[in-house]
């Protein structure tokens, strides 16, 4: 029986010591703080990742170092599990215990605990892919992690400085390599070609936008986004924007997906790019969340969301299983959060099966698993559309029994493989929507007017204690602070079609504040109210109360 590699991984621990009075919390995304802060972290990662694969029989496992749209000092590090899928909830409760032992030999201590209690066969070999996005302290956070993988004998791949969607795929197609199940070629370029060979075939015949405007968020997207330009070549022609990844403080910097949700605004550097009647798109930090916009005939901003996007796509898709003779067979199903805009709710729930969860992508991920196509958004642009395997398999061995039913279903299979299925993916998502608009001749206001949204403000709030706050309800209410649902409950009633919630946001060190309404202004009014409630709560110092909280 092999045992622990202690002799080896004792030198290497003491290089990345812990400091005291630090808590790490592995979150939403995986742990994620200010880089300068995150070295012990990435070393201990590297050993957990070993022993999941060491788990798993020598599955590959990913380890992504981004902190995605977060400022550009942050940083974090997340896993994903062998389908390209987050990894286990149960494992992110070990990664934060590994994370937190105040010493190498507590931590020595921690690891040989989890591999008795997890029953790790330690002679198994470990395997792990890993890459970066752009951040200045990507490289020094790779070196920790590869120490920690040194450690533990790890086979290791370093993937580059990539997206998150192109890592979660890499881990996919490594683990299927050479199965009758295969995702693609292991690599960048088999990404690339992946979709854009899929996308050319579904968008033959039709016209696209000339060109796209595509705001890269100064990151990683910039460099992926203009290899896959050039694979599509005229098919979709893209005009990259902020795509300064040199430039020290541009990453995420008033552009971006998360700029764009959060503001209600086209980020200013593309004040002169989009033209009227243009249509453009926000990719974030590491590329895994999508917005897009368009400027109307009167110069007007409209943008169009991740719960847009979801409208958008499963209509297409209900369209499609319908002309391929497949309505019966196949059922189409909705996941969202709290954050989706009442409107999209209603819309959807009107004609789908929609169902609400917790914020993150693994809640929502495991949601849509339970439908034979799962379309998954988050307002915030981050989502994908998932195949259930035996929706697969349906597609493979149907009949179409006309030459319109061949034409949709040879679409259906086509839409498998531009859709980067094991997560999120901007660039995949943006030839997605792309197809759709094709296909349906629509402009940015068609696409619009499928529904209204109603108007929505997210208010940040900073608390001295975040993990405070408990919620229930996929995160609609509150159960902590103690009376404070309450209060929230007696102001929302004040506002006709008010809706308002809140909770701690698990990749930032805030409380977030989400509030809807029939009017603007009363949707601004209640969730400035609400934030001044959780601020005044709990115990902000009145001195420091930002001006615009009620
Ligand atoms: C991550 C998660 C998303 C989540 C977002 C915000 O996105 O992957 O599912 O919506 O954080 O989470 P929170 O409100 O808890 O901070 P990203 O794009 O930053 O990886």
């Amino acid at each position: 029986m092999a045992t622990l590699p202690v002799d080896a991984i004792k030198p290497l621990a003491d290089k990345h010591p812990k400091p005291p009075n630090v808590l790490f919390q592995y979150g939403t995304a995986g742990f994620r703080t200010l880089g300068d802060a995150l070295d012990p972290v990435m070393f201990r990662v590297g050993v957990l990742a070993a022993l999941r694969s060491k788990r798993l029989d020598g599955k590959t496992i990913g380890v992504m170092v981004t902190a995605s749209h977060n400022p550009e000092p942050d940083n974090g590090v997340k896993l994903v599990d062998p389908r390209g899928e987050m990894l286990e909830v149960l494992w992110e409760n070990h990664a934060t215990t590994l994370a937190n032992a105040a010493s190498t030999e507590d931590f020595i201590a921690a690891v040989q605990t989890l591999v008795t209690n997890s029953r790790i066969d330690l002679s198994k070999p470990a395997r792990v892919v890993y890459a970066r996005d752009t951040r200045p302290s990507g490289p020094a956070l790779v070196a920790s992690l590869e120490d920690g993988l040194k450690a533990m004998g790890a086979e290791t791949r370093n993937a580059g400085v990539t997206t998150t969607p192109v890592l979660h795929y890499l881990v996919k197609a490594i683990n299927t390599k050479g199965t009758k199940d295969s995702y693609g070629d292991d690599s960048e370029e088999g990404y690339l070609e992946k979709l854009s060979s899929a996308f050319k075939k579904l968008v033959a015949g039709k016209s696209t936008a000339s060109p796209l405007i595509v705001d890269c968020a100064n990151g990683v997207g910039a460099i992926v986004g203009k290899k896959l330009a050039e694979a599509l070549g005229s098919s979709l022609p893209l005009n990259l924007q902020n795509t300064a990844i040199d430039t020290v403080g541009a990453l995420n910097n008033a552009c971006g997906a998360d700029f764009v949700k959060t503001s209600q605004k086209l980020p200013p550097s593309l004040a002169s790019v989009l033209k009227r009647g243009e249509r453009g798109c926000s990719l974030d930090g590491d590329a895994d969340r999508l917005i897009y916009y368009y400027m109307d005939e009167r110069e007007q901003f409209h943008m169009l969301d991740g719960d847009k996007i979801a409208a958008l796509v499963a209509a297409f898709i209900v369209d499609l299983t319908k002309s391929a003779g497949l309505e019966e067979v196949v059922q189409v199903g909705i996941v969202q959060t709290a954050y989706a805009n009442g409107g999209s709710t209603k819309y959807l729930s009107e004609r789908l099966p929609v169902k609400c969860v917790s914020t993150g992508v693994k809640h929502l991920h495991h949601a849509a698993e339970r439908y034979d196509v799962g379309v998954y958004f988050e307002a915030n642009g981050h989502g994908t559309v998932i195949f259930s395997p035996e929706t697969l398999e349906k597609l493979a061995t149907h009949q179409p029994s006309t030459p319109a039913q061949s034409t949709a279903l040879n679409h259906l299979i086509n839409l498998t493989k531009v859709i980067n299925q094991t997560v999120g993916d901007a660039l995949s998502d943006m030839l997605l929507v792309e197809i759709v608009l094709a296909h349906k001749s629509y402009s940015g206001v068609e696409w619009d007017a499928l529904y209204m949204d109603l108007p929505n403000r997210l208010v940040k709030v900073v608390v001295a204690d975040r993990h405070i706050f408990k919620t229930e309800d996929a995160e609609r209410r509150l159960v902590s602070p103690p009376g404070l649902q309450a209060r929230i409950d007696e102001l929302v009633r004040r506002y006709a079609g008010g809706r308002s919630f809140v909770r701690p946001s698990g990749t930032e060190d805030v409380v977030r504040v989400y509030a809807e309404a029939t009017i603007r202004s009363q949707a601004d009014e209640l969730a400035f109210r609400v934030a001044g409630l959780v601020y005044d709560e709990t115990g902000g110092d009145p001195a420091r109360r930002p001006a615009e909280f009620l």
